[in-house]
């Protein structure tokens, strides 16, 4: 039995494509994630970023890893119906969290989200990982923008700092260059999308944004999460999150005191 929110078309298309959208995912909690990113600008935490250069318009805020001090954030992670559409689309048995990620686009702010693969400034190897990308306005042109099947790619894309579009690690060679998908006419997915309306996308997913060029604003809500075989791997530098301190090795589960076991499927005890 898949979660009533899914169908087994959408599980074929997350598999298959590394993206899907999900209607309605937190459309019961977008008041209480309003006001967990209300929360978050005005407190923000230790990795918060504003990344726009000197002279660009608008604002566009971001800042993770805070659930643990956002009650708003915690309440929805572990109420929502996402862990449990998450065990389904990654097939998973179990569903680990791994971090929320609030990105906020002003009204005019032209930049924007450079096309990336999240994965790659994780440290997490494995094939199921889901990210679901929410807004909590309307949104019409400023959604997310996925390419599909680029999940499958044989070669990781180059991360790169957001601002300083510098390269994240020193080996640039073991990465392929960041594609134009306009240019390139990939196969880019994209929806009109309302408050609560979810984008899940495997961490390999190539993805980006446009700016924000309307008078709202574009206030989203990121939730990270992992599957069975999720696995530390080390990294040729700082990740993103970096997790100072973790203590864990490669090859290791992430800790559980960290990264909470959020959703166990039920196994039926009267079968033998
Ligand atoms: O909201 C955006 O502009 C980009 C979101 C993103 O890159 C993500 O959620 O991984």
């Amino acid at each position: 039995m898949t979660h009533p929110l899914i169908t087994q078309t959408h599980i074929d298309s997350f598999q298959r494509d590394g993206v899907v959208l999900i209607r309605g995912l937190f459309a019961d909690h977008v008041e209480v994630l309003r006001d967990g990113v209300a929360r978050n600008m005005a407190e923000p935490g230790e990795y918060a970023a504003e990344n726009l250069k000197e002279g660009e318009g608008g604002r566009f805020f971001d800042d993770y890893c805070n659930w643990h001090r956002i009650p708003e954030f915690e309440h929805v992670i572990r109420t929502s119906p996402a862990a449990a559409v998450a065990a389904d689309l990654m097939r998973s048995q179990r569903v680990q969290l791994f971090h929320d990620h609030v990105l906020v686009k002003e009204p005019g702010t032209s930049k924007p989200t450079p096309w990336h693969q999240d994965g790659p400034y994780y440290f997490v190897d494995g094939q199921q990982t889901v990210s679901f990308w929410s807004p909590l306005d309307p949104v019409r042109g400023a959604s997310l923008r996925c390419v599909a099947g680029s999940h499958l790619w044989e070669k990781p894309v180059l991360p790169t700092r957001w601002l300083a579009e510098t390269s994240f690690y020193p080996d640039e060679s073991a990465y392929m260059a960041v594609p134009d998908p306009d240019a390139e006419a990939m196969d880019i997915r994209e929806w009109a999308m309302e408050p609560g309306d979810a984008v899940a996308f495997n961490y390999m997913t190539l993805h980006g944004a446009r700016g924000n060029e309307t008078t709202t604003r574009r206030r989203a809500f990121s939730l990270r999460l992992l599957g069975d075989d999720a696995r530390y791997i080390e990294r040729p530098g700082r990740t993103s999150p970096p997790f100072p301190g973790h203590g864990m090795s490669a090859g290791e589960r992430l800790r559980q005191d960290w990264f909470p076991m959020i959703f166990e499927r039920e196994t039926r005890s009267d079968v033998a």
